[in-house]
């Protein structure tokens, strides 16, 4: 799920369990409701899977409140039209401990994304990977069939892929997304278990990254360190005990027309109150940054970029805000903790560094924003500052894109995320630990001239509206039927 740390689309929620009848009620008459996503993956997932009168299995946590039709933790979405079934994987303490903030977030998610100081290999993590993957494995091989497609997120189940492939039938199609980025060999070497993980994913045969040096990485990683393993770069395949592995590129994308449709509405996209609330001049000149509160976001080397831009611009004292959004996530984990006080107490010293009595240099929030929010803010903000030290893909530039309906913004992205690989010809570039430069360019952003902006604009938003989230799906989909007929035809180009 795009925006981390939930795992369904859907979510059937009443406030006891018990029995689900046909028009949508628990068995004892209260109606069950679903929330339904606001945005990103999950919220393009759901027609498809209605469509497709699948099964949705999503890990859900001991005490989920959802109603159930049987003993397998098992609802109709949406309720009581019995589009499709959601599954729900109850996971323990224990594994939500071990599995999700242990292997899968202490450390997959630092070695993909190249923080090889911060993995914390902790004994039984990588056990309970191994169970919560077999788990998603066994749930999948009860619905699947000789047709079936299946499809994977993310890196919480680099393991099931080759189990799957193991319990189902040989023209049952397996594929996956990888959302992050995808090491070198050189980081891959110190991942526990890389070979294992290798093996697991070689179980698919589609599996997508979001931009070709991921693909090339990850072709590097199977020659290196599973000699065994049949790679064929021209074809970005590779065949591994008895499977062949198409690997592809497909940047996601958003849901653009949402986005500048929520933008346009003035009403319930107002930033009046926001303002108000911190006490921002309304004249003032807005940059954004709109992110996770992850060490992987680069938020401590953009303060740093706006503390070096108001040394260096003492004319922009009192006109310019920073508006930083930094939603807490994965709390759990030291590494995150340390990391949100750094944040803060940064935010705080520039503040009194610079700060008058009628001016923030830095307006910081944790708060999550509510959608028209957001899109109010994007539609707002003169220059989005989107500078992570690596990231997968990055959701956020694109959605100011999008929501820039009045055309006149400047995006400022990093050179590490993927998608300066899609937009960063028409973005100004930054490397987020070059601080002179990054905060020359905050500099240029905010003095462009105005035709420069539109004209930088128009060429962005016709990207992100080319490439929107039904592309990345249209393209996931077109590849697994590929790969599917391929396999029918036994593995022929
Ligand atoms: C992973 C990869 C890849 C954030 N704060 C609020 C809010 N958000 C939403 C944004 C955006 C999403 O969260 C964040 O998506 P990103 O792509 O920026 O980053 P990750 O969460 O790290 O996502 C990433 C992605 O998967 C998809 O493959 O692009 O590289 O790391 O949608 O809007 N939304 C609202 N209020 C907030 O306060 N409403």
């Amino acid at each position: 799920e795009s925006t981390d740390d939930s795992s369904a689309g859907s979510d059937a929620d009443s406030s006891d369990g018990g029995a689900e009848d046909s028009d949508g009620r628990t068995d004892d008459g209260r109606a069950i409701t679903v929330d339904e996503p606001t945005g990103g993956l999950t919220a393009g997932l759901d027609p498809i899977v209605q469509e497709s009168d699948g099964t949705w299995i999503a890990w859900g946590d001991g005490e989920a409140d959802f109603a159930v039709t049987d003993d397998r933790n098992r609802v109709a979405v949406p309720p009581g039209e019995d589009a499709y079934t959601l599954r729900r994987i109850d996971l323990s303490e224990e594994a939500v401990e071990s599995y999700y903030y242990g292997f899968s977030n202490r450390v997959l998610w630092p070695l993909c994304h190249g923080f090889t100081d911060l993995v914390e290999n902790r004994s039984n993590d990588f056990e309970w990977y191994r169970t919560v993957n077999e788990r998603f494995a066994d749930a999948v091989a009860e619905n699947a069939t000789a047709d079936s497609t299946v499809w994977l997120q993310d890196y919480h189940f680099a393991l099931a892929p080759r189990m799957i492939r193991d319990s189902v039938p040989q023209s049952t199609t397996v594929a996956q997304f990888w959302h992050i980025p995808w090491p070198t060999p050189g980081t891959f070497q110190h991942c526990p278990a890389g070979r294992a993980l290798l093996e697991g994913l070689l179980g698919n045969d589609l599996l997508g990254f979001h931009v070709d040096r991921y693909v090339d990485r990850f072709l590097d990683c199977v020659r290196q360190y599973l000699p065994a393993a049949q790679v064929d770069r021209e074809r970005r395949t590779v065949t591994y005990e008895g499977t062949t592995t198409r690997i592809v590129a497909t940047p996601m994308g958003v849901n653009a027309g949402t986005y500048d449709e929520d933008a346009r509405d003035r009403s319930s996209a107002d930033v009046s109150s926001l303002f108000d609330r911190y006490e921002i001049d309304p004249e003032n000149v807005i940059g954004l940054g709109v992110d996770r509160l992850d060490y992987s976001k680069g938020i401590p080397e953009r303060l740093a970029a706006v503390e070096r831009f108001l040394e260096c611009n003492p004319d922009w004292h009192g006109e310019f805000t920073f508006i930083q959004s930094a939603t807490p996530s994965r709390t759990e984990i030291e590494t995150y903790q340390r990391h949100g006080d750094l944040v803060r107490s940064e935010v705080e010293r520039i503040n009194s560094r610079f700060g008058t009595d009628d001016w923030q240099p830095i307006v910081y929030t944790e708060d999550y924003l509510s959608n028209a929010t957001l899109c109010g803010l994007y539609r707002r903000a003169d220059v989005m500052v989107v500078s992570p030290l690596v990231d997968g893909m990055n959701l956020v530039a694109q959605e100011y894109v999008a929501a820039s309906v009045d055309g006149d913004g400047s995006l400022l992205l990093s050179e590490g995320t993927g998608a300066h690989e899609t937009l960063g010809s028409h973005a100004l570039t930054i490397d987020p630990i070059d601080t002179d430069d990054f905060a020359a360019q905050l500099e240029a952003a905010v003095s462009m001239p105005a035709h420069e902006r539109q004209s930088r604009m128009n060429t962005l938003r016709n990207r992100v509206f080319d490439r929107d989230l039904e592309w990345w799906m249209k393209t996931q989909f077109d590849w697994i039927r590929r790969v599917h007929t391929d396999g029918r035809r036994g593995g022929s180009d």
